[in-house]
């Protein structure tokens, strides 16, 4: 994903913001703050509140239509308010969207239940949102599982949305987010709460 970002960035060095989820990192591999990438980040940092990040696109789109939108959203933040795609295809905005599909809220798995279906979402077909919501939608919509496929989205003319479904496996999360996960539960749950058990948490890969 982060090489999305900074290939995009390239695309649109002074005008285009991006618009984040709370659990999305902001670093790239290397460390490079990718905020720095884009002229505006709008992102629910202080209060952490997923499902922010689809609304704030809406309301910077309609702030800014004139400007380049590029959202950032995991499954299970898109899914507290998905509707709002179907305002924003009303309004014809023309928004990039990239949904992490990692099959539910991975970062909660680094507090606890890594396995457990508390932590599962049901499976949207995501990328054939823009169609359901706008029966005559110009949208372009894409399934990525490779970089491959991921290269072939971005080459994809930007005069309509670009709706972009990443799919990722349900572990795959930097350390830094696992690392965090892990300090959390144990201010939740104290020295000696269910967390220490065998395979309760998804923790960093050594
Ligand atoms: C309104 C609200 N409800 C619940 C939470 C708790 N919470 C934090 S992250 C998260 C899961 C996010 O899932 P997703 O957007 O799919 O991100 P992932 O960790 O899978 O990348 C939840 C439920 C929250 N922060 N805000
Ligand atoms: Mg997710």
């Amino acid at each position: 994903m982060c090489s999305a970002t900074h290939s995009l960035a390239a695309r649109r060095p002074t005008s285009a913001s991006w618009i984040c989820c709370t659990t999305i990192a902001t670093t790239g591999p290397t460390g490079v703050s990718l905020r720095r990438c884009f002229r505006t980040f709008v992102g629910s940092v202080n209060w952490g509140s997923i499902g922010y990040s689809v609304g704030a696109l809406l309301g910077a789109l309609t702030a800014a239509p004139e400007r380049r939108h590029i959202l950032f959203v995991g499954d299970g933040s898109f899914q507290v308010t998905a509707q709002e795609l179907s305002t924003i295809l009303r309004h014809d905005h023309k928004p990039v969207i990239f949904l992490i599909n990692n099959g539910g809220y991975t970062i909660e798995r680094g507090y606890l239940g890594k396995t457990q279906a508390y932590n599962d979402i049901a499976n949207w077909s995501y990328a054939d949102l823009p169609k359901v919501f706008r029966r005559d939608t110009s949208a372009r919509s894409f399934v990525v599982k490779t970089s491959k496929d991921l290269q072939d989205a971005l080459s994809t003319p930007n005069d309509t949305m670009v709706f972009v479904e990443s799919i990722m496996d349900p572990y795959d999360a930097l350390a830094p987010i696992t690392n965090s996960s892990n300090k959390g539960a144990d201010l939740n749950y104290g020295p000696r709460g269910p967390q220490h058990r065998e395979n309760l948490q998804l923790r960093p890969t050594t």
